[in-house]
């Protein structure tokens, strides 16, 4: 299906005003971004480790924070509870790390997506109770638990809940609850996810300097991965948050923990605008130089060669938190937590190669699930909803697969896994269409469901599938409009010949990391020439261009690319919609353009 290109308006010159200290095309990047004057582009722009908000301003962080340190005092045991996906596997490694740097001894539960499912349930707190634990600390779940909070409560259990999830129902009387979504609470920072609201609760609890070096007496403190600004001068130090003191954190020892942090902010794929952007941004650099054996260790099996470039939100994303995840989708999360926090050089090695196993298995599913998912839409692609059920479909990879063809059919997509019974999947819109609605209309013929209005979760009975169907369409029928429908490519500004140098590449990294909320740039350059061009990769998929634009040449590299599909060939004058591209060669550096999209030029609405 091929795509409008649409050129972001240019910024209004009083608006450009407000903005002088800024290039052009930075300000024109700002202002596509709604970063309209100097104080909110300066906010956006300025990300201090400093501006992170104190922890102790969620209303219950006190009250964790001194149960928790009152457990290590009396060596009561302490489990940690979280999900399978990524972010909440992060969270966990997070939480873990910190008690070993302690010296304390933990325990953790991950439930088995398969046989448990989601969330907190019962049967595992009887397990973890049998074993003497007193304090269960949730990651990334447990907001919604009533029924576990009680038990706790019964059971001599202190359970304090850390999440970001919204709250739907009563909410559950825990010993503390600490989530952002928590209109009680004052925190002022709605997007944090699951391992970063883990990270606000290893930060108190690493705040409290005196309890923190009478662990820590015989040991030395942790090296502050961030040397150039120690955090261990000036304790304790003022905290911009409504003049709070933020206590020092034990030697920067929290630093290390931000390449976790930022691999499962990028992975729960939220806002990297505001304290999300700090952490991923401080995260990336410490990933660099990641203290964490199993993490340098997975990157090695990956093959993230991290000497030849940094990595960024695309190497979380994309390379690092699928591998995690797969862990979960195939077989247990357990694998992936482990390799995390493994000290051992030599069984890092052998974890990250059996996760590196699991995700290959993985990609292999996906690709077979799509390619029959795919006959199934030969007969039905003509409606405004798929949805597709088949035997042995994983439901770890059923989601995958319905945002892939979600993606590629531009169409809201229902994937399900067909038992016996009932079919269980997952559901990924496009556009602004709101999938949960459109379930919600057709739910007298569902089972269960949940979930966003971009991504459900849901149950019904294999014979209530056609009829389920019919309610879907009819409400698609209602609400898919021809403009909503349309598969728009959003160009941010035109760059001309001019600005096709290394300059401007690094101004455009100025607003990195990249990610949800501040996507990374595409761009407009008109009338390019098509100097050569040569098929590369597996396959011969993707296309390597010279490219000319008044007598400037330029390279481009174009994946799983078509020449013939666009209709163009050497020697044709073409627009093409790319991002910028910086390549290291000996010292050197030269731009390079990543083609999106390319056609005939002089097109231009
Ligand atoms: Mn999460």
């Amino acid at each position: 299906m091929s795509k409008i290109w649409q050129v972001k308006p240019p910024i209004p010159p009083e608006l450009s005003a407000r903005l002088n200290d800024h290039s052009n095309l930075v300000k024109q990047l700002l202002y596509n971004r709604r970063f309209i004057d100097a104080a909110s582009a300066g906010q956006f722009l300025n990300t201090a480790y400093e501006n992170l908000h104190s922890p102790f301003l969620f209303q219950d962080m006190q009250k964790a924070v001194d149960r928790i340190w009152q457990g290590i005092n009396n060596r009561e045991k302490i489990c940690i509870y979280g999900d399978y996906d990524a972010d909440a596997v992060t969270a966990n490694a997070v939480l873990q790390q910190t008690f070993k740097y302690l010296g304390v001894e933990t325990s953790s539960y991950i439930p088995d997506r398969f046989t448990e499912g989601y969330g907190v349930n019962l049967e595992a707190m009887e397990k973890i109770r049998d074993q003497g634990v007193k304090i269960i600390i949730t990651v990334d779940c447990g907001t919604n638990s009533c029924d576990a909070a009680e038990f706790c409560k019964n059971n001599g259990i202190d359970f304090i809940i850390t999440d970001h999830h919204e709250i739907i129902g009563p909410t559950p009387e825990a010993y503390a609850l600490i989530n952002p979504k928590n209109s009680a609470d004052k925190y002022p920072y709605h997007e944090i996810v699951g391992v970063g609201v883990a990270f606000k609760l290893a930060c108190g609890i690493l705040s409290d300097y005196k309890k923190v070096s009478g662990r820590l007496s015989s040991r030395p403190l942790s090296r502050d991965p961030d040397e150039s600004s120690k955090l261990d001068s000036g304790y304790p130090r003022k905290h911009s948050d409504s003049g709070m003191t933020q206590k020092e954190y034990a030697g920067g020892f929290e630093k290390w923990l931000l390449d976790l942090v930022a691999i499962g902010t990028v992975a729960d794929c939220h806002s990297l605008i505001g304290e999300n952007r700090i952490l991923v941004k401080f995260g990336l650099k410490v990933l660099a130089k990641t203290k964490w054996i199993g993490l340098k260790a997975l990157m090695d099996a990956a093959k993230i060669d991290l000497s030849a470039k940094q990595p960024d939100t695309y190497t979380l994303g994309f390379i690092i938190a699928p591998r995690l995840n797969a862990a979960g989708r195939l077989e247990h999360a357990g694998v992936a937590l482990d390799l995390l926090i493994e000290t051992d050089a030599a069984a890092a090695k052998e974890k990250a190669l059996r996760l590196e196993q699991i995700n290959l298995r993985r990609q292999q599913l996906t690709a077979s699930v799509i390619s029959e998912a795919k006959e199934q839409v030969l007969r039905i692609q003509d409606r405004k909803i798929l949805a597709l059920m088949g035997d042995n479909w994983p439901k770890g990879v059923v989601g995958l697969v319905a945002g892939r063809l979600a993606e590629e059919y531009y169409k809201p997509v229902i994937v399900l896994e067909k038992t016996e019974e009932f079919c269980t999947g997952s559901a990924r819109t496009v556009g602004d269409f709101n999938i949960l609605e459109a379930i919600k209309h057709a739910s007298a013929h569902t089972v269960k469901f949940g979930g966003h209005k971009q991504a459900a979760g849901l149950t019904i009975k294999v014979e209530e599938f056609e009829n389920f169907y019919v309610k879907l369409l009819e409400y698609a029928e209602a609400n898919v409009t021809e403009e909503s429908s349309k598969k728009i490519l959003e160009l941010e500004a035109e760059l001309l010949a001019a600005d096709l140098t290394p300059n401007t590449y690094n101004q455009i990294a100025s607003l990195e990391p990249f990610g949800v909320d501040n996507i990374k740039p595409k761009f407009l350059v008109s009338d390019m020439q098509i100097v050569s061009c040569r098929s590369v990769g597996q396959e011969g998929k993707h296309v390597q261009f010279q490219l000319a634009k008044e007598g400037r040449q330029i390279p481009g590299i174009a994946f799983n690319f078509s020449m013939l599909e666009k209709n163009i060939k050497v020697g044709d004058t073409v627009d093409v919609a790319c991002e910028l591209l910086l390549d290291g060669w000996n010292g050197r550096s030269q731009l390079k353009l990543r083609i999106i999209d390319m056609r005939a030029g002089a097109q231009l609405t």
